[in-house]
């Protein structure tokens, strides 16, 4: 496809996860426009393209992790386990794809490296790693939240002999674990799912924890004939759910307060959760993540149950050495994850009160050890929300440039457009609900929110959109009420204020009032005919 790329399109789209298939579709086919999507892998998938590391599943059960815009897709896709596992997302985004023929305008193996906005002719120049320069009136980035890999910098590193690995940017081929002493650092969402998987095959694995984290079990499970008919039945009571929920899942957040019940209730509460298994366990009580004594329950309960799985008294210790509240950072769900402890060949390595000095050529050396090595993996996280932006090394209007606007963090109107970058829309970007929800409903919410503007813009002879400082300061004053309205801001080393990368300004990033607060509120934009941007 890349030989029959135009030098000039309407909009260009930069990546292929969700939001970027779904955005061509309805620029392409709602609104008849020229449109290129640009895709830095060799198929879609987005963060799922890259993310292929042992035990790489969505936490978001399959039912609700999926597109809601199209009836007939609903109807003739059907996942096969309760969660999705990264094999299973792709070929479904393949099936979507091939369904609405979205490949044709898709260029692969095309990296955004600059794009800049050229005043006079009012366009987006985007230039590539394929040595193709593209204009394009407007430029949507859908690049995903957590897509750039975070590999600590850690003396030492490039004289490793053995291999290692980012799970983010994992080997299309599967790595072999088979008889090999295995490190892996980070027991984030991701490393914990991978942890139990690479145990099963390596010699031998040592984990190095920074930070404990509190997971409850997924239960994932093949789903039966009887379940799924009940979600084709049920297609528009989920698209409901989802799309009213405040974490636009498919479960019903409860009413109930901690406190309205006594212990025996709670605990009778907490353990059908636990059972249940899953992100639900946070909707056990409706002010688990806004209220300290209230969440002490839920984190008091899990500790509870690490240390009864956990035989091992040392590492159960480790394992719940919590500074931070359940759910104050993004909560893992696991398979096996702290039985994995109980095995023979895994041990566990406190690097907070044992911090990681350098690795050479055959280990890790330790503050008080040293672990000989053949293969490091690194679940150490990303560089979120703003990382990827940032990487398209943005030039808006005045020369100004992406990476110094946001030198204090990121500003934006509602997480969509940035003040001085005209035309240009960012699919859950900073300042939006995003990684605080079920991205797919997220991401529908947005693309749908962006095509309705131009569409708007088209309809009335528009050239250029672009919001104000003064309505990103305003928005920006929103989204910390929203967070400190939360426990989320208490937790100092979160990524989601971007604590986990050094150097990082630290600003809480995703709205956290809930996503029918926030479409209530891009709703009323729209019907204000966008009332806070300057449209010229
Ligand atoms: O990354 P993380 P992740 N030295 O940043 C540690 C989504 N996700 O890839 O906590 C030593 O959460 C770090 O320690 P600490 C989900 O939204 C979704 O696991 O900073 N350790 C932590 O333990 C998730 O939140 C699914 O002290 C270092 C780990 O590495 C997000 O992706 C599945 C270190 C990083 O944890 C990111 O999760 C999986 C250092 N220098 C993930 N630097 C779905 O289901 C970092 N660490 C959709």
């Amino acid at each position: 496809m890349n030989s029959s790329i135009k030098k000039e399109y309407d909009a260009v789209i930069v990546g292929a996860g969700f939001s970027g298939l779904y955005q061509l579709y309805c620029l392409r086919n709602h609104l008849k426009l020229n449109c290129l999507v640009l895709e830095k892998g060799e198929g879609v998938g987005g963060t799922w393209y890259w993310n292929r590391y042992p035990g790489a599943r969505c936490d978001t059960e399959s039912h609700a992790y999926t597109y809601f815009f199209s009836d007939e897709i609903f109807k003739e896709w059907e996942w096969s386990e309760r969660y999705p596992g990264h094999a299973e997302i792709r070929k479904y985004l393949n099936f979507v794809s091939e369904k609405f023929d979205l490949k044709k305008d898709i260029s692969f193996k095309s990296e955004v490296i600059k794009t800049t906005y050229q005043e006079n002719e009012k366009k987006w120049n985007i230039e590539t790693s394929i040595n193709k320069t593209i204009s394009a009136k407007f430029l949507i980035t859908a690049v995903g939240c957590i897509s750039t890999a975070n590999i600590p910098n850690i003396q030492g590193l490039n004289k490793f002999r053995g291999s290692y690995f980012h799970t983010g940017n994992w080997p299309k081929n599967d790595v072999n674990f088979n008889g090999k002493i295995v490190g892996q650092i980070g027991t984030g969402s991701t490393g914990i799912q991978a942890v139990p998987v690479i145990a099963e095959s390596a010699k031998q694995l040592t984990v190095f924890q920074r930070t404990p984290n509190y997971s409850v079990p997924a239960r994932n499970k093949p789903l039966t004939a009887e379940f799924k008919t009940y979600v084709k039945e049920n297609y528009k009571k989920l698209r409901k759910t989802v799309r009213t929920t405040p974490n636009g899942h498919a479960f019903i957040i409860s009413e109930t307060l901690v406190h309205d019940v006594d212990e025996i209730e709670r605990l009778k509460r907490y353990e059908k959760a636990w059972e249940k298994g899953g992100l639900q366990f946070r909707g056990t009580f409706k002010d688990i993540i806004s209220n300290q004594d209230a969440n002490k329950t839920a984190s008091e309960f899990i500790k509870h149950k690490i240390r009864t799985i956990v035989k091992n008294k040392e590492y159960a210790k480790i394992l719940t050495n919590f500074d931070h509240p359940y759910a104050g950072k993004r909560p893992p769900i696991d398979s096996n994850y702290f039985e994995t402890y109980n095995r023979d060949n895994v041990h566990l390595v406190d690097i907070r009160s044992d911090p990681i000095k350098y690795i050479d050529e055959y280990g890790i050396c330790t503050e008080k050890n040293y672990f000989n090595l053949d293969m490091i993996v690194f679940a150490t996280g990303y560089d979120a929300m703003t990382g990827s932006l940032i990487k398209l090394n943005v030039t808006g209007e005045n020369g100004l440039k992406l990476e110094d606007y946001w030198k204090e963090g990121p500003k934006t109107y509602l997480g969509i457009q940035i003040p001085g970058f005209p035309n240009m829309f960012t699919i859950t970007g900073p300042g939006s609900p995003s990684v605080l929800t079920n991205m797919p409903t997220a991401i529908e919410q947005h693309v749908e929110w962006v095509t309705d503007c131009i569409k708007y813009m088209i309809d009335n002879n528009y050239e250029t959109i672009c919001t104000t400082n003064k309505k990103s300061d305003e928005w920006g004053k929103k989204v910390n009420e929203a967070a400190n309205k939360t426990l989320l801001p208490t937790v100092k080393h979160s990524w989601y204020l971007g604590a986990n990368i050094p150097g990082k300004p630290q600003v809480f990033m995703p709205y956290a009032g809930g996503l029918p607060v926030y479409k209530e509120i891009c709703d009323k934009v729209k019907e204000s005919n966008y009332k806070g941007f300057i449209l010229s």
